[in-house]
């Protein structure tokens, strides 16, 4: 069973993380979700990684705020693609997050995306996309995603658009 594996630093980050999970969602992508700490749990972090591993996780989506170890520890367990997404929140309003989740040392990546529901969205079609390398199905519901993103931008510019 192949599925993606989404590990949230806290209960606190779970309303923007849902975005991700609705996403995974609507292409019909099964996943899991769990709160695990870095800091809090990393007992409990490092079980849960090498189990779900096991299970079929294809890669880990690890979303943190503040000091955000969540996805480097995570990557430091696994060779599967790790995706974080820096969760906004405390003094520096993510920034220390979004530092802390990109700046990994060489030959230890974390895919690091925006933060908030930007960031949270894009780590479903990463995640995706990665998948879509072995699963032409998916594949082609991204490509049908796409056309249907484009065609958005024309709907929405031909009730606004002004040309000479
Ligand atoms: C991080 O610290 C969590 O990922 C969360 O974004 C932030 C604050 O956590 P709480 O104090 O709200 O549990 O570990």
């Amino acid at each position: 069973m192949k599925f993606v594996s989404i590990i949230i630093g806290s209960k606190s980050d779970y309303e923007v993380m849902s975005e991700c999970a609705k996403v995974l969602d609507k292409f019909g992508v099964l996943h899991e979700l769990v709160i695990s700490s870095a800091h809090r749990s990393p007992e409990r972090t490092h079980d849960y990684v090498k189990n779900a591993e096991e299970q079929g996780a294809r890669v880990f989506i690890a979303a943190a705020g503040m000091a955000a170890h969540l996805a480097g520890a995570i990557a430091a367990l696994t060779t599967k693609p790790v995706i974080g997404v820096p969760m906004k929140g405390g003094a520096m309003d993510g920034m220390d997050a979004m530092l802390s989740t990109v700046q990994m040392p060489a030959g230890m990546p974390v895919a690091t995306v925006a933060m908030g529901k930007a960031g949270a969205s894009n780590s479903a079609y990463l995640a995706m996309q990665i998948l879509a390398l072995e699963d032409n199905d998916l594949r082609v519901k991204l490509q049908e995603d796409r056309i249907l993103k484009a065609k958005k931008v024309e709907i929405d510019s031909s009730e606004v658009e002004i040309r000479l």
